[in-house]
C-alpha cells in the first residue's frame, strides 16, 4: 500500500484536523510526522469542539491506529494533559496510540530558550508559539537532544541534567526568567513517568509493516507549507519540514511509497505570527473575515491576520508538495461579502507582474494584483451537495481549480463533520 499525505498549503490553520477526521474512516492509520505542541488541530462533531496538539486526529475513531513519528518534537507534559483530557471519550490509548522512540523531547529549558530568543529579537520576533519548538529542533540537529526512547534508560536524568546545564550557559547571555523552572521540572518528570506507560515503538518498522500488510495510512501534516523551514518565508517559519517530503523523513517511509497528496487551503488566507503576507487586509474587511471565520490561534488564542486568497503562493505550495487533490475550506466565511478578491499576480517595484515567489520578497516589495469575483451572499447552512451551491460559489471553485490545475475534490462549508461537500 501507499501512504497518502495531507498538508496545509498556506500558513497553517487550514482545517487539517477537520479533514483528517472526515477522511479517517477510509484509513487504518493516521500518523503525525513533524511539529509538536505548536499545532492546534480542531475537530468538531456532535456540537463539541476538540483541539488536538500532539495526538494525531484519528484518535476519536475506534479502529484507527495513531502514530507519532520520529520527526515530531514532543512535550511530555502537554501529551499527558491531552491524553487525560480525552479520558471521557473512552479512547483506548494502549490500543490506538503509538509514539516513536526517536521522537525528540521538549524539555522545560527549551521553552525558556524560545522565550529568550524571541525577546532578544524585539520587533523582528518570529511570533513563535513559545512551545520550545525551535530550540528543540536546534538540539536535534546539533545532536545533543533527548529522545523519547531515552526515558527508558537508567541514565535519563544524567542526560537531562547535562542538557539543562548547556541550556543555562546559553541562557546566561540572554534576558530570561527561570523562576518557575523547579515547578516545570517537577511536572516534566511526572509526565516522563506517565509516558513510560505508553506504547513506545520503532515507528519506522511499525509504519512499513502496516503498509506491507495492506493497511491504509494517512500522514497528517501540521502548520503549513509556507511555514516550511526550507521553503517558507524564512526566517518567519517553523523549524520543521512541513512539506510532503517531511512525511518521508518524519516517519521513515520512502518517497516511492507516497500515494495521494491532499493539499488543504482556506478560501481566503490567514497567518499567525510575523512575516510577509502580501494579501493581508488591515481594514474592516479583514476584521469581518476574522470575526466571521473565528480566526484566533487554537493553541495561543492570538488573533490571526486575514486576507484574500493568494494564487501565486498556492501554486508554489502545490509545486513543492506534488499535490494531487485540493480541499477548499471555510468557503462559508466568504458568505458575508458582496465581492471576493483573488490575488493572481504580484506587481514588483519595477512594474513587472509575476506569479512566482522571489527569494528577496518582503511585504513592501510586492503589490497583489486582484481578480474580483461576485460574492454569493447566501447562507450555505443547508447545502449538502456541490449542485446545490449558489452559482457564484460554483464559479469561485471552478475558477481557482482552473488556475491551479489540480482538482478541488472537497469544499467545506461549515465546522461540523457533516458540512463537508465531496465532489
Ligand atoms: P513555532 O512555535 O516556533 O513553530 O512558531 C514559528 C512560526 O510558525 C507559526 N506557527 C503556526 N501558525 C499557524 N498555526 C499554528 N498552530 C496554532 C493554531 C497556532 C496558535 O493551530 O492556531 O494557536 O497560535 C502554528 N504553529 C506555529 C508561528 O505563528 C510562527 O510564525
Ligand atoms: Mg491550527
Amino acid at each position: 500500500m501507499k501512504m497518502d499525505v495531507l498538508l496545509g498549503l498556506q500558513w497553517g490553520d487550514e482545517g487539517k484536523g477537520k479533514i483528517v477526521d472526515v477522511l479517517a474512516p477510509r484509513y487504518d492509520v493516521v500518523a503525525r510526522f513533524q511539529g509538536g505542541p505548536n499545532a492546534g488541530h480542531t475537530l468538531e462533531f456532535d456540537g463539541i469542539k476538540h483541539v488536538l496538539h500532539q495526538i494525531p486526529s484519528g484518535i476519536f475513531r475506534e479502529n484507527i491506529r495513531n502514530i507519532v513519528g520520529n520527526g515530531v518534537v514532543l512535550d511530555p507534559v502537554i501529551l499527558r494533559k491531552e491524553i487525560e483530557g480525552l479520558q471521557r471519550f473512552n479512547i483506548s490509548f494502549k490500543k490506538n496510540l503509538f509514539v516513536s522512540k526517536k521522537a525528540t523531547i521538549i524539555i522545560p529549558t527549551h521553552k525558556l530558550l524560545d522565550a529568550a530568543y524571541e525577546k532578544s529579537k524585539g520587533d523582528k520576533k518570529i511570533g513563535s508559539t513559545l512551545k520550545g519548538i525551535g530550540p528543540t529542533y536546534q538540539d536535534k540537529i546539533g545532536r545533543v537532544a533527548l529522545r523519547i526512547g531515552d526515558i527508558l534508560a537508567d541514565d535519563f536524568r544524567e542526560k537531562y541534567t547535562a542538557l539543562v546545564s548547556k541550556h543555562m550557559e546559553i541562557l546566561s547571555f540572554y534576558d530570561y526568567d527561570a523562576s518557575n523552572l523547579p515547578e516545570l521540572e517537577k511536572a516534566f518528570f511526572e509526565a516522563v513517568e506517565f509516558c513510560k506507560t505508553l506504547n513506545l515503538v520503532d515507528s519506522e518498522y511499525e509504519m512499513n509493516d502496516l503498509l506491507q500488510n495492506g493497511k491504509k495510512v494517512l500522514a497528517e501534516g501540521a502548520q503549513g507549507s509556507l511555514l516550511d523551514i526550507d521553503f517558507g518565508s524564512y526566517p518567519f517559519v517553523t523549524s520543521s519540514n512541513t512539506m510532503a517530503a517531511g512525511a518521508c523523513t518524519g516517519l521513515g517511509v520512502s518517497p516511492s511509497k507516497i500515494g495521494e497528496v491532499f493539499g488543504i487551503f482556506k478560501a481566503y488566507c490567514t497567518r499567525v505570527g510575523s512575516g510577509p503576507f502580501p494579501t493581508e487586509l488591515f481594514d474592516a474587511t479583514g476584521e469581518a473575515m476574522r470575526k466571521e471565520g473565528n480566526e484566533f490561534g487554537s493553541t495561543t488564542g492570538r488573533p490571526r491576520r486575514c486576507g484574500w486568497l493568494d494564487l501565486p503562493s498556492l501554486k508554489y505550495s502545490i509545486m513543492i508538495n506534488g499535490v494531487t487533490q485540493l480541499f477548499m475550506m471555510k468557503a462559508d466565511v466568504l458568505n458575508i461579502f458582496d465581492q471576493i478578491n483573488v490575488c493572481t499576480h504580484y506587481e514588483l517595484p519595477d512594474g513587472s507582474r509575476v506569479d512566482r515567489l522571489a527569494y528577496e520578497q518582503n511585504d513592501g516589495d510586492v503589490k497583489p494584483i486582484y481578480k474580483t469575483l461576485p460574492g454569493w451572499h447566501t447562507s450555505l447552512a443547508s447545502v449538502t451537495s456541490f449542485e446545490q451551491f449558489p452559482k457564484e460559489l460554483k464559479d469561485y471553485v471552478t475558477y481557482i481549480e482552473g488556475e491551479l490545475n489540480v482538482p478541488i475534490k472537497l469544499v467545506s462549508v461549515g465546522p461540523d463533520r457533516k458540512q463537508t461537500i465531496l465532489r
